[in-house]
């Protein structure tokens, strides 16, 4: 097992956290590639809850060596207060390393996302306010500050002076906000200088040498296929490559070396923010999902939109992430209803859609067609075998399977390290 990827396979929180502490003491090294604070991962151990944003999973279990690799947006405070927050509660983070290529996320980037959004009104995508859209403008733009600046204080200070330079323009004169001082934001960096010291290095070199050495390196998406810059329902979207692909952009191991791709995928759908979600509930069923699944957003509480599974979204994220296997989970939370829709095509204005459409307009028009299966009543949180569930829940199993494009290796029937069932 030396490379596997795990992903989100709809529009997040299908349980990504908790897929990866599965393998947790089966890996050596556990990868976090996009994104950055916007993300919320929930483990439970025993009586224990972690809610972690920025540092991957793998930071709670012993051995593990986590790493930030090069396509992560960093804020160093909230990395700071995660790492002291783990201390706190007795956990060794010593072994965390940081890619000197990773971007940061400042005050500027935090700013500029919230008036944006404002600005967007009725428009805006709803995000979570971290700063991480603008952080990857910069990135793109070439303007960003990496975290290798903050060891050479003149580069730094160059850096944050030509990133300033337009923005504060628009901040003051276009959002009426005041301009951002150069001092502090270079001021600001510079104190976490020391913190960074021992963590900073070749994440790319590290996890090659960690391949060579036969060791197994796990990647942590942040967010998921839907949510994909590239592949998701763009502009509702986060700024970063949440697919497989981006595993090798974002850590600089080369896309043959991963050889196992695991898509976690919800016995429904859920969504935070806006854009388009033709499943939606609106009814009490949307309710039931939401108060019985706990559907609420880790980083900002938000109520998380829910709705049916959808077969074409899940075949979408097998094809476009090469899936080996789906996790399928909280398939919990739906005992108790007495039918369980499944979204199988779409229906645009009067054609049958098996697949995905690609255009955006026909997407936010899709009606799914249901097909229905006959629900169980049973607390199923106590199977371990697929021979101790309800035969009807067995065969929702067994129908989405048959319609989702790759074989499903664990089903997930509550929230804590041992409510799994391990299939392959
Ligand atoms: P951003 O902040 O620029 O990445 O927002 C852009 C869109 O991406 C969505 N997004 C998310 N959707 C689900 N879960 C996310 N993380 C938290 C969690 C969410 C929370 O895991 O619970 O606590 O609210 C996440 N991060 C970004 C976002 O809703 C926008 O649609
Ligand atoms: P992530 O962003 O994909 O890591 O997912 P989140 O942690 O944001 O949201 C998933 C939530 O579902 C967490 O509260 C998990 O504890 C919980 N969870 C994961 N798997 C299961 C499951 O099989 N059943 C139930 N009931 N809860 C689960
Ligand atoms: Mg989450």
């Amino acid at each position: 097992m030396p490379a596997v990827l795990i992903t989100g396979a709809q529009w997040g929180d299908e349980g990504k956290g908790r897929a990866t502490d599965l393998l947790g003491s089966r890996v050596d090294y556990v990868v976090k590639f996009n994104g950055g604070n916007n993300a919320g991962h929930t483990v439970v151990i025993g009586d224990e809850k972690y809610a972690l944003h920025l540092l991957p999973s793998g930071i709670l279990t012993p051995g593990v060596t986590p790493v930030i690799s090069n396509g992560v947006v960093i804020d160093l405070e909230v990395l700071h207060e995660e790492l002291e927050a783990l201390r706190g509660r007795g956990l060794d983070v010593s072994r965390l390393k940081v890619s000197a290529n990773a971007h940061v996320i400042t005050a500027y980037h935090r700013t500029l996302d919230k008036v944006t959004e404002r600005f967007l009104g009725k428009r805006q995508i709803g995000t979570t306010g971290r700063g991480i859209g603008p952080a990857y403008a910069d990135k793109i733009n070439r303007v960003g500050i990496r975290i290798q600046d903050i060891f050479d204080e003149g580069i730094l200070r160059q850096k944050v002076e030509a990133a300033l330079e337009f923005k504060n323009q628009v901040l003051v004169k276009i959002y009426n906000r005041r301009a951002i001082s150069v001092d502090e934001v270079v001021d600001d960096l510079l104190s976490y200088r020391e913190m960074l010291e021992p963590m900073v290095c070749d994440t790319g070199l590290l996890l090659h040498n960690a391949m060579q050495d036969d060791k197994t390196v796990l990647f942590e998406a942040g967010q998921a296929t839907m949510l994909d810059i590239d592949h998701g329902t763009y502009p509702f979207v986060t700024s970063s490559n949440a697919t497989a692909g981006g595993a090798s952009t974002g850590s600089g191991l080369p896309p043959h070396q991963i050889d196992r791709v695991i898509a976690v995928i919800k016995a429904y759908t859920t969504r935070v923010g806006a854009g388009p979600f033709p499943t939606e509930l609106f009814d009490e069923d949307g309710e039931y999902l939401r108060q019985k699944g706990f559907e609420f957003g880790v980083t900002t509480g938000r109520l998380r939109r829910t709705g049916w599974y959808d077969a074409p979204m899940a075949r979408y994220a097998a094809r476009i992430n090469g899936v080996t296997d789906f996790v399928l989970t909280k398939l919990d939370v739906l005992s108790g209803l007495e039918t369980i829709p499944v979204c199988v095509a779409y229906d645009v204005n009067g054609v049958r859609h098996d697949e995905m459409p690609v255009n955006q307009s026909d997407f936010h028009h899709a009606v799914p067609i249901y097909e229905e299966f006959p629900g169980w009543s049973e607390d199923i949180s106590g199977a371990r075998t697929l021979e101790e569930l309800p035969v009807n829940a067995r065969e929702y199993i067994r129908a989405l399977e048959g319609m989702s494009g790759a074989r499903f290796s664990a089903i997930g029937v509550g929230p804590e390290r041992e409510q799994v069932i391990e299939l392959h």
